[in-house]
């Protein structure tokens, strides 16, 4: 029997209001049934943005530092479990075990930060334009906040919301992806644990369109961060613009790696091989196209292919392993409908292009790293997020040129450019256009509390992590103080 998990609401471990479930399996192990989870109705988010509100309430006034002394107690209780945590995120999500400890360690990082963070929340004091008068201003939090979140950083992401989020003075209802439930109901047991009160934080497990929806829609909830595609990040924008809820948006890229000639050609292989095939490919920040100069071209390549085909792939929880599976099915389909495109599309496909369906890999949804070169800037390979170990590689002729082809895409998050020239550098870091910019290091591996997020079609202007992610999740109030003990006219009296 299949271990059955539940949702919680008001401090309660509970399912579904019309008991309905759904299964969470391990990705590179189809057979192997991780449980249930509820399959949650309109009628569960009611009952959690209830919750939510009425714990607002008290919790707005819990002291913030008394606040932060929470997630420094989650973050110890993670440091404690952290190997636990993440076997079970393997074995949910399939990315290495390297790599889940890495997941965990980033959500450490984020609850440290945090729990110092509500000493600060800095507010800015001005002068006043009258005499005996006092200018302050200081954050307040906005109020119920919903959480959408994806399965590929299921520890990662839902802290560097969920840790800022509460330390503010916020609550939360909270519905992680289908993929990777497990994970999010150890984030809340690890809350629990570390003394958040009940309706402090809720969860709801269940399908997008209708527990996203209705957290998207429901008059309680007064702010809404989603991490996803840009598709569904567009839905959440526009029905949290129609009800005047902030959303902070996190979403596509197509994140671009240069290489110039002068550069550290080792270091540039070893960036890519592990921007593009580290967690599978399956990172908003991870490269999927390589920018390389038209002077060391095809011998990079010719290192590149053998290096890439070396890459061991099987379960992420066996030792070794260095490509885990494809999330699940849906997913690996469309990788194959993208790189079926790109060989029409006429680029050369050097590496893989098809499914690893051999041995152990048949019971997952594994896909060999793929690599095409003579990609041609504007096609479709070039410009769609793939989510997947599939690079697409485009020459160059220059520095100018290297940048133009970066920038020619909708997204904007990560860029990478490995160089020994630092005016090229610094011109490469002022010329494109992203949100995260790296040099001589791979567009993936962003620190905690550096701000997180992208340009144009990723994000909408906000920032997680660090310092900048509490301005999502603050308001500002304006206090002014007469103590002149007169009528004071602002604009007229002085
Ligand atoms: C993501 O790709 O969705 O910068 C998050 C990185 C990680 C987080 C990635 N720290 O690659």
């Amino acid at each position: 029997m299949a271990q059955k998990f539940q949702n919680y609401i008001n401090g309660v471990w509970c399912d579904s209001s019309n008991g309905q479930t759904f299964e969470n399996r391990n990705p590179a192990n189809w057979d192997d049934v991780i449980g249930t989870f509820p399959l949650s109705t309109t009628d569960d988010v009611e009952r959690a943005a209830n919750s939510a509100a009425e714990a607002y309430r008290s919790w707005r006034l819990v002291p913030a530092p008394t606040r932060g002394d929470i997630c420094r107690r989650a973050g110890d209780i993670m440091v404690r479990r952290k190997d636990e945590i993440a076997a079970i995120m393997t074995r949910e999500m399939g990315k290495t075990l390297t790599e889940t400890r890495g997941d965990v360690q980033e959500g450490i990082d984020t609850a440290f930060y945090c729990a110092t963070e509500g000493r600060r929340l800095f507010g800015i004091n001005t002068p006043s334009e009258l005499p005996n008068k006092l200018n302050l201003s200081f954050r307040v939090p906005i109020g119920v906040c919903g959480l959408i979140t994806p399965w590929n950083f299921p520890m990662a992401i839902p802290t560097w919301n969920i840790f800022p989020g509460l330390v503010a003075g916020n609550t939360f209802i909270f519905k992680p992806a289908e993929d990777t439930p497990h994970t999010a109901n150890i984030l809340v047991e690890i809350l629990i644990e570390a003394g958040l009160p009940k309706g402090v934080l809720n969860i709801v497990h269940g399908a997008g369109e209708v527990v996203g929806t209705a957290i998207t829609i429901h008059p309680h909830v007064r702010a809404v961060s989603f991490t996803g595609s840009t598709k569904t990040g567009e839905i959440v924008a526009q029905t949290c613009g129609k009800n005047t809820k902030h959303v902070c948006l996190e979403m596509g890229g197509k994140n671009a790696q240069i290489v110039m000639p002068d550069a550290d050609i080792d270091l540039a292989l070893h960036g890519i091989l592990w921007g593009a095939f580290g967690t599978t490919g399956q990172r908003c920040t991870a490269t999927s196209r390589l920018i390389l100069h038209q002077d060391i071209h095809d011998a990079f390549i010719e290192q590149l292919i053998i290096k890439a085909k070396a890459l061991k792939l099987g379960d992420g929880s066996a030792e070794g392993i260095e490509v885990g599976p494809i999330i699940n099915r849906k997913q690996r389909d469309n990788i194959e409908r993208l790189v079926t495109i790109g060989k029409k599309e006429g680029a050369v496909c050097v590496l893989g292009g098809e499914k690893a369906e051999y041995g152990d890999l048949k019971k997952g949804w594994f896909y060999k790293p793929t690599i095409f070169t003579g990609v041609l800037p504007n096609s479709t390979i070039s410009q769609e997020e793939i989510f997947g170990p599939v690079l697409s590689v485009i020459k160059c002729n220059s520095l100018q040129n290297a940048i133009e082809i970066t920038n020619s895409v909708k997204y904007g998050l990560s860029s990478s450019i490995y160089t020994r020239d630092i005016n090229a550098a610094l011109v490469a870091v002022r010329d494109i256009e992203v949100g995260i910019s790296y040099i001589n290091a791979p567009t993936i591996g962003a620190e905690a509390h550096m701000p997180f997020g992208g340009v144009k079609a990723t994000g909408n202007g906000h920032r997680e992590g660090g310092w900048t992610v509490f301005d999502f999740y603050t308001e500002w109030k304006a206090v002014y103080i007469d103590y002149s003990g007169r009528l004071q006219r602002a604009q007229i009296d002085n």
